[in-house]
């Protein structure tokens, strides 16, 4: 991924996206795939990963990624805006199923991986403990002194993570099962949704790719893959490895 300064950025017109630089950031890597799949131009902002990104809270008041801004409008960080600006722009190929009570399952599924206190928000409390543990120096405990900051982290909190992690898991890979059943590859109905592309992406959380596929820096890596915490239905790494194949572009690229 090229990336640029928000300098050379912020003046530009269309669309500017600030994607965490030189790891696999889940919301940030969900954000670029969805203006790739639907052939949305943009220029990536290097955001770095647990630093101040003074910049980049000059432009937008955020420090963290991904933050999408579209020619002069307010910048949008959510998941839920972030899709819904991508269909606005580009409204096909939509990420959305038809029908409110299917988009209503969508967006369900997703708030169970990205939003606070989903999947993602708690397998980072359980990866800043490991960080925590690995090293009393302090310079080591500046990233996971950040992150716990930001995202909020406590003993009593990162030990039920594992327990909501595994509940959202089996929902999961339940609810493929019952696609599977009436004959679906999909989340929700019978075609790939923006569902299918937050589970492929958050999937690296908790089941990295392997090196060739997702070229991860290794100190990460041993933290995404440090002792198996979490109950992960081998039907969820099927569904994300089709995607992948089928609609998303490989090596992953950060
Ligand atoms: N704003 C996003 C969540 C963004 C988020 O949690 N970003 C993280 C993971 S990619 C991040 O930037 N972490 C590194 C940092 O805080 O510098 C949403 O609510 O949908």
């Amino acid at each position: 991924m090229d990336y640029v300064s928000v300098e050379d950025a912020k003046h530009k017109a269309g669309l500017r996206l600030a994607l965490t630089m030189g790891v696999p950031g889940p919301w940030s890597q969900a954000a670029k795939y969805i203006f790739e799949h639907k052939s949305v131009p943009f220029i990536a902002v290097g955001q770095m990963g647990a630093r101040e990104n003074a910049a980049l809270y000059d432009w937008t008041g955020h420090r963290n990624a991904p933050v999408a801004v579209y020619e002069d409008e307010a910048p949008r960080v959510g998941w839920y805006e972030i899709i819904m600006l991508a269909e606005r722009i580009a409204p096909s190929p939509s990420l959305l199923p038809h029908g409110a009570a299917a988009r209503a399952e969508m967006f369900g599924l997703i708030t169970e991986i990205a939003s606070e206190g989903g999947l993602a928000w708690q397998r980072r409390l359980q990866m800043i403990n490991i960080m925590y543990a690995a090293s009393d120096d302090p310079k080591v405990r500046q990233t996971p002194d950040v992150l716990a900051a930001r995202y909020g982290h406590g003993p009593a909190g990162a030990e039920q993570a594992g327990a909501v992690c595994d509940d959202i898991l089996a929902m999961l890979a339940d609810k493929l099962r019952a696609q599977a059943a009436g004959g679906s590859k999909y989340f929700v109905g019978n075609d790939f949704t923006a569902a299918d592309l937050y589970w492929a992406c958050f999937s690296q959380l908790v089941a990295p790719m392997a090196e060739d596929l997702n070229p991860m820096p290794m100190r990460l890596r041993v933290v995404y893959e440090a002792p198996k915490m979490l109950t992960i239905d081998p039907i969820l790494i099927d569904h994300r490895d089709e995607i992948y194949a089928r609609h998303l572009s490989l090596p992953l690229d950060f």
